[in-house]
């Protein structure tokens, strides 16, 4: 054996046990109460540790151009900042070009990935251009292993958006190849009308980006993304869902039986739109934004209810100076944060706290996105056979979040100052400790393009 993790607490999506792993050649190949006959290169002791399924991050830009400049994080950053987190698995959103193909999108961008990533990844290929020959290629993207896609129903002016009909078709043909589309849903018309009123008033502070995306402008799109999802009866995993009668719609069509997934992010179940309000306001503008704290309950209620598929981060920082471009005009500022290295730990931290199980917070950070994606049971929980993505968790540590001990290439951080109960001891990356008491330790190129199963 290569390894034994021993005396640990194993902490699945549906189960709490005591056991020893042992892993070989980067797979989980025992699970046993006490594998003391065994023999390994090497034992490492968890004892008061739990042993959790490395998270995947299913919603990262990495160094992507956007909002004027690249957002921050490059591939190797990001991953780095990853591993850090208990993050073992990144899915990347890919931009198509106009006139790309889906596989040459996801190419171009391995190209940059391929040598730089710290953790295993896969992308999501964004789809800005449904000419007839990408409606075709859906299907073999799906056999390349690429099997979800993103459609974009705001950045009108950006050249992202997809309208009504294309989203539509989209996902007629995302149900014949047996692919997941994900979707960013807010309103671009409302948005740039209320946009202009705003700065034709002289209103250019933060707080007036949060007031041009408020909860009905979000509450809209995810409305009518789920209405042709059931009128068409695809399934639909909304991104980055952040208001309560979002929310609401999403529980609604599950009742009734729909394959709707949504997902927020860490960054929703913190801040509100207070933040907006403060002096760095800027450095919280994303899209879409933290909303009030009653839509905030609103999430937590819906990762109660089961009815928050995911989390993820929407990782997308920008640097101080790039932020500072819109000090006088909200519509300047790149939109973006980071989290890729907080999203764990935060959601552990509040297990640790009470607010829910270490089961949940596995379910929704890991398992889930593993299975609703198509890389599971390889990633996504702790089994044999399993890939050995390992976090070692002390439950005991206590953790201050700041710019210095965080790993990406940002200059600060929208979680400066937040007090975590319990921190990440170890992550290990199919088997290689990637990550250990605030060091660093992986490699770039380790991680590997991972290809992934289709919904049939
Ligand atoms: N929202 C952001 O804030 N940044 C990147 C893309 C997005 O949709
Ligand atoms: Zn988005
Ligand atoms: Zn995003």
């Amino acid at each position: 054996m290569d390894k034994i993790i021993k005396n640990g607490t194993i902490i699945t999506a549906t189960d709490t046990y005591k056991a020893d792993i042992a892993i070989k050649d980067g797979k989980i190949i025992m699970i046993g109460e006490s594998l003391n006959d065994i023999e390994a290169k090497e034992i490492i002791d968890a004892s008061g540790k739990l042993i959790l399924p490395g998270a995947i991050d299913a919603h990262t830009h990495l160094e992507m151009p956007f909002g004027g400049t690249v957002s921050a994080d490059s591939y190797g950053a990001g991953t780095r900042a990853a591993a850090c987190g208990g993050v073992t698995t990144v899915f990347d959103f890919a931009l198509q070009k106009k006139g790309e193909g889906l596989i040459q999108t996801a190419e171009g961008r391995n190209k940059l990935c391929e040598p730089n990533a710290c953790v295993d990844y896969a992308f999501h290929v964004a789809i800005t251009d449904l000419t007839k020959e990408v409606l075709l290629e859906l299907k073999t993207a799906v056999e390349y292993g690429i099997s979800s896609f993103k459609v974009f129903m705001v950045y009108k002016k950006e050249g992202l958006m997809v309208n009504d009909g294309v989203m539509c078709k989209i996902l007629e043909r995302s149900k014949e190849v047996g692919a997941l589309i994900a979707v960013h849903a807010e309103n671009p018309d409302l948005i740039d009308m209320r946009i202009d009123e705003f700065l034709k008033a002289g209103k250019t502070s933060p707080w007036y980006h949060y007031l041009s995306r408020p909860e009905f402008v979000e509450a809209e799109a995810d409305k009518r993304a789920i209405h042709w999802a059931k009128a068409l009866n695809a399934p639909l995993y909304i991104v980055h869902l952040a208001n309560k009668e979002g929310m609401e719609e999403v529980k609604k069509a599950r009742d009734e039986g729909y394959e709707i997934y949504a997902e927020t992010c860490p960054q929703y179940l913190y801040f509100t739109n207070e933040v907006y309000k403060r002096e760095d306001g800027r450095n919280f503008v994303c899209s879409p934004p933290m909303k009030g704290q009653d839509s905030q309950d609103a999430l937590w209620k819906g990762i109660k209810s089961g009815d928050i598929a995911t989390i993820a981060t929407d990782h997308c920082p920008f640097q101080s100076y790039e932020k500072d471009w819109g000090k006088d005009d909200f519509t300047k500022i790149p939109n973006g944060c980071m989290g890729i290295e907080n999203m764990y730990p935060f959601m552990l931290s509040e297990a640790n706290n009470g607010r829910l199980s270490y089961n949940k917070v596995v379910e929704l950070c890991s398992t889930n996105p593993a299975k609703i994606f198509g890389c599971a049971p390889e990633k996504g929980t702790i089994a044999v056979g399993s890939d050995a993505d390992i976090v070692i968790y002390d439950p005991c540590k206590q953790f201050t979040i700041t710019k210095e001990n965080m790993h990406s290439d940002v200059d600060h951080t929208i979680w400066e100052g937040v007090k975590l109960n319990g921190y990440i001891d170890m992550t290990f990356s199919r088997g290689m400790l990637v990550f250990k008491d605030g060091q660093f330790l992986g490699k770039y190129g380790w991680g590997k393009f991972i290809k992934r199963k289709g919904r049939k």
